[in-house]
């Protein structure tokens, strides 16, 4: 039987996720992955540099990769690109000396930026028309205006602390970013076959299943409400009551908005259930 092989992060801030990703799609894999090259009965794991699982989906050595999408367009791959995984959340920015008076990219121009995404940025810089000179740096990116070596920085940034902690605010964002799943523009049933399930499983976090009972003078408005916000599977009168039983599938970041809507018609037993699969 033919194997799938994916290249994953072996170390970093996307390499518990994509396990964990892996495994609710049916893999069992450790997070305790100490080889460069795992193997289960169906799979073929290599875990890599991050930089380096494009270049590895691209070449056809791996079918399929997790990595950062600014990763992706740094090494100018985005052709690779099949979908958003909802991790690996953070921003590519520009940020400056707390104290300095640069208000916007436009005033970077003529002086130097460090940066580990150089090509980003210098197709962001002739975009904007801004002349500024790159200083290219692989990581601590952080300190080159405190050494005198950068008037400003262009890094990924996602709570914001790294800022903070070097004195440096941020003025403007290029792109946000989260990990993506990679693979050739042409794949195979097996490829298509991950690409589902990984599917079933994003819909499957992204929503909730909600239950309760809705009292008939107000079913009405509710399901109009509902209509409109959610997937409803079921309304059934309950016999000999004032109530009605309505099951629906509600998105996950709405669901205290719909509770609260709900509460104030005078819904009652209300129950969230997670979903752990969704097609
Ligand atoms: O060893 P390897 O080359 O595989 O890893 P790496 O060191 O290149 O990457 P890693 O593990 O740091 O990040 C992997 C991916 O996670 C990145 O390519 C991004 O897609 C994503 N990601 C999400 C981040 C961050 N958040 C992040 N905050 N990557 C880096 N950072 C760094 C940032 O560069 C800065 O130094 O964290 C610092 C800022 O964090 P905050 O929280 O203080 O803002
Ligand atoms: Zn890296």
């Amino acid at each position: 039987m033919n194997k799938l092989k994916i290249a994953l992060q072996k170390a970093g801030r996307l390499h518990e996720e994509s396990i964990n990703l892996l495994n609710a799609c049916g893999f069992k894999l450790s997070l305790d992955l100490k080889q460069l090259k795992v193997s289960t009965f169906n799979l073929d794991v290599f875990l890599l540099r991050d930089d380096d699982i494009p270049g590895f989906v691209q070449k056809g050595i791996a079918d399929v990769g997790i990595v950062g999408k600014n990763v992706i367009l740094e090494q100018e791959m985005d052709f690779l690109i099949r979908d958003n995984l909802g991790f690996g959340y953070c921003k590519l920015s520009f940020a400056v000396p707390k104290e300095s008076l640069y208000k916007s990219v436009k005033d970077l121009s003529g002086k130097c930026i460090a940066t580990s995404h150089p090509k980003i940025l210098d197709k962001f810089l002739k975009e904007h028309n801004i002349k500024s000179s790159i200083h290219k740096i692989s990581g601590s990116v952080e300190i080159a205006p405190n050494i005198g070596i950068a008037d400003a920085i262009c890094d990924l940034v996602s709570s914001g602390r790294t800022l903070d902690s070097n004195n440096l605010k941020e003025i403007e964002t290029i792109f946000s970013s989260e990990a993506v799943f990679i693979c050739q523009p042409k794949y195979d049933i097996l490829v298509d076959n991950l690409f589902f399930r990984i599917r079933a499983v994003k819909r499957a976090r992204d929503n909730n299943y909600l239950l309760f009972n809705a009292p008939n003078k107000n079913l009405d408005k509710i399901i109009y409400y509902l209509h409109k916000l959610c997937q409803i599977l079921h309304i059934r009168p309950i016999a000999d009551s004032a109530w009605t039983y309505v099951k629906v599938i509600v998105p996950a970041f709405i669901i205290w908005n719909i509770l609260d809507e709900l509460k104030k018609n005078s819904a009652k037993d209300l129950v969230v259930l997670p979903i752990k699969k969704f097609v």
